[in-house]
């Protein structure tokens, strides 16, 4: 006999879209032709256009396995001494958070797990609208994942497509209209997707007008080191923001820095109002990962921890970041020359201004889907190429292809 409701109790379930950035990546996978370039996600590639294991991550992963641990589960909240010294790399060793013992740090399952553990507690204990205003464009997983967790999601200005810069004046104007108490989203550097950020002295005005309008901030940090090749320099906003008095939310990744991807390693922390409050909001960060994922996975924190902590090993990341930081920028240079002595009229010098792994190039759809379907390029639709993607082997056919799409 067949069930009632219908031939299976899945019948109702629709087909849904690829992802917008990981969907490429399954479109590129399938593509036959020998000089297909992936440009979509943004996953650092060396030179020869390989996958990079960090030689600080290969010497720590040496010395852990030198050290025959066990596969035991780590507490709710993760390895203590990566969630510690994750708290000091954002904040800075001698901040007032660290001293004063103000934060609540939990491992997260990389960026995209720490936001979701900030949207779930923010859903539960922030006393103000459950609006989050984010900048045009953002990261494409923001959206759902704060809708997911009951959030209105709204928009700020943010890029400027005439002047392929950051929309400062937008940006205030609308920041000014958020209405009190709201939640506003701030990439910490190397905004995807456009690789414009603010200035220095433009994240001070911000910081006061978002403390004038009472907003709560929320930092998204997956690229601390990649926008200048510097630690300190890319917390710069974060800790200008706590200097100023403000409370906040941060989610860290690790993905991109240490190259740990797939070990799905970052955190998440809660800046308190004191250190008994910071009690408090921990013991209600471990009561919303419980049930989630119960505890997170121990080998890329031992991996982190280990670099963070040994002095060597930290003296080597710095250089790894560094270089990979720089490899990128090289690329910038190249590819904007190669466009140029293609001859091609447009005004191509956001390539090198903007910053990170992305270069918002101000291709449209159209331009995009050529790029793919003629030259086997992937990007995303909305012009976005992965800076960490270019190679020495491929950033004249990028070059010599983009120009000829936009003529
Ligand atoms: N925040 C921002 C702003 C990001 O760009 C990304 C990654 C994440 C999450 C968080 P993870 O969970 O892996 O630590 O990163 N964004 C991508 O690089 C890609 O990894 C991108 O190509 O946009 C992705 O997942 O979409």
């Amino acid at each position: 006999m067949s069930p009632s409701h219908s031939s299976s109790w899945f019948s109702n379930v629709e087909m849904g879209p690829p992802d917008a950035i990981l969907g490429i990546t399954e479109a590129y996978k399938a593509d036959t032709n020998p000089k297909k370039v992936n440009l979509g996600v943004g996953a650092y590639r060396n030179d020869q256009g390989k996958p990079h294991v960090l030689p600080s991550v290969i010497k720590a992963e040496e010395k852990i396995s030198e050290m025959n641990l066990d596969h035991e589960y780590l507490p709710i909240s993760g390895l203590a001494e990566f969630t510690a010294a994750s708290a000091k790399l954002a904040f800075g060793e001698k901040s007032r958070v660290i001293s004063q013992k103000l934060n609540a740090t939990v491992q997260g399952i990389s960026g995209t797990g720490s936001l979701a553990i900030g949207a779930f507690f923010l859903r539960d204990f922030h006393q103000g609208p459950k609006d989050i205003y984010q900048p045009t464009p953002t990261w494409g997983n923001h959206v759902p994942l704060f809708k997911r967790a009951g959030f209105n999601v709204k928009q700020y200005r943010y890029y400027d497509p005439k002047t392929c810069g950051f929309d400062f004046s937008g940006a205030l104007q609308d920041i000014a209209k958020i209405p009190e108490k709201s939640v506003i989203l701030l990439h910490a550097c190397a905004h995807n997707p456009t690789g414009v950020d603010p200035k220095l002295d433009q994240w001070k005005e911000l910081s006061n007008l978002i403390k004038q309008r009472n907003l709560f901030p929320f930092f998204d940090m997956a690229y601390q080191g990649f926008a200048t090749g510097d630690i300190d320099r890319d917390a710069a906003a974060v800790r200008l923001f706590i200097e100023d008095g403000h409370q906040l939310v941060l989610a860290q990744s690790y993905a991109k820095n240490m190259g740990l991807y797939g070990e799905r390693i970052g955190a998440f922390s809660v800046v308190a109002g004191s250190s008994e409050e910071a009690a408090k909001v921990m013991s209600q960060l471990k009561i919303i990962i419980r049930p989630l994922y119960s505890n997170p996975p121990v080998h890329g924190a031992r991996i982190a921890a280990m670099i963070l902590n040994d002095a060597a090993l930290r003296t080597q990341w710095l250089k790894d970041v560094k270089e990979m930081a720089q490899r990128i920028i090289s690329m910038r240079t190249k590819l904007r020359a190669v466009i140029e002595g293609e001859g091609s009229t447009r005004n191509w010098q956001h390539i090198t201004d903007q910053i990170g792994m992305f270069c918002f190039t101000g291709m449209d759809k159209e331009q995009v889907e050529r790029l793919t379907k003629e030259y086997s390029i992937y990007l995303t639709k909305d012009g976005r190429i992965s800076m960490a993607g270019v190679t020495s082997g491929n950033v004249e056919y990028l070059g010599k292809a983009m120009a000829k799409i936009t003529k």
